[in-house]
């Protein structure tokens, strides 16, 4: 197999939660570091114009969203499972939980003012923030969204106070992974600090997730990236294909992301199972390219 790529940047709590995913595999892996705004030119190329990170590179196969990074890692390397068996439902309904209730509290960040960059808050208010939504007035609701903080954080603690070691139980799975990456950044402010005081068994936990690390990973050039999927042939498709009624593979489709701002990709409708969904694109500079997404969360338009 070729070797694990993944597209991120630091500051990025969602990618995080896949070097955390990496680290819990110990899996080798290479590091592009991707702009944290736009333009994004060499990521661009490699997914087609989804913007978001993390993305996970294999050879010349794109897969978009930590959720489908998820499935794609286990089954790489089922030990230990990030998605327990028997409990799949379970992690995935309470790491969409933790990711949207929480990140979108974590939103009243852009309310206290002073944490990101400026260049960094123009991006998001141009591109991320719907129309219709003033960011502008964030400031008002930062009070009531640290109350929510604080009650979501309180949930956690009652979890935890049985004794557990991790969300599921003894061992870590993506639940932790999903719910740390959001709390990870409640760090970075007083005031957001202070919802986490209190709270021992969350501490503890924290310091458990922190300590699993991300793994041996060697930094690599975009444009090298971009190579190696230019080298490189999409993986084959084993078994039945899922296509949408009245759409045909091969034909030209629109992905749709449900999440705003995330960028639109267009390509030809590949095979793919029923979790997730494939387009194949031509690049100039990396070639063949098949972009993989989430099927749960992203939707698909024919093109004529
Ligand atoms: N649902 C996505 C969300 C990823 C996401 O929103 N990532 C942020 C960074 S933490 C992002 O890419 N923001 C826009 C950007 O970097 O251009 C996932 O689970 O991967």
């Amino acid at each position: 197999m070729s070797e694990l790529i993944l597209h991120h940047y630091d500051m990025s709590p969602y990618a995080e939660k896949i070097r955390l995913a990496l680290g819990l595999k110990r899996l080798h892996w290479r590091s592009v570091q991707t702009p944290m705004v736009l333009p994004k030119p060499d990521h661009m190329e490699l997914t087609g114009g989804y913007r978001r990170v993390p993305v996970l590179q294999i050879g010349a196969d794109i897969y978009c969203d930590t959720h489908l990074i998820v499935r794609v890692l286990d089954r790489i390397r089922p030990d230990p499972p990030l998605s327990p068996p028997g409990l799949e439902t379970i992690e995935h309904a309470f790491s969409r939980w933790a990711e949207t209730n929480f990140m979108m509290a974590i939103l009243a960040f852009f309310g206290i003012g002073g944490i990101f960059p400026e260049e960094f808050v123009e991006d998001r208010k141009k591109t991320m923030i719907p129309p219709g939504m003033d960011l502008d007035g964030a400031s008002a609701i930062v009070s009531s969204k640290l109350l929510q903080l604080r009650s979501n954080v309180l949930r956690l603690e009652s979890m935890l106070r049985d004794g557990r070691l991790f969300m599921l139980g003894g061992t870590a799975s993506a639940a932790d992974l999903s719910a740390y990456h959001p709390l990870m950044m409640l760090g970075m402010h007083e005031r957001t600090r202070a919802q986490l005081e209190g709270a021992p068994y969350v501490a503890e936990w924290m310091e458990r997730v922190r300590s699993i690390g991300h793994g041996e990973s060697r930094p690599l050039e975009s444009a090298e990236a971009i190579a190696i999927a230019r080298q490189s042939d999409p993986a084959g498709f084993d078994g039945e294909p899922v296509v949408p009624e009245g759409m045909k593979l091969g034909s030209p489709v629109l992905v749709l992301p449900d999440e705003y701002g995330s960028g639109n990709v267009t390509g030809a409708l590949a095979p793919s199972d029923i979790f997730k969904i494939a387009v194949r694109r031509k690049t100039e500079r990396a070639g063949e390219v098949v972009v993989h997404f989430p099927r749960e969360d992203h939707g698909l338009i024919a093109l004529p």
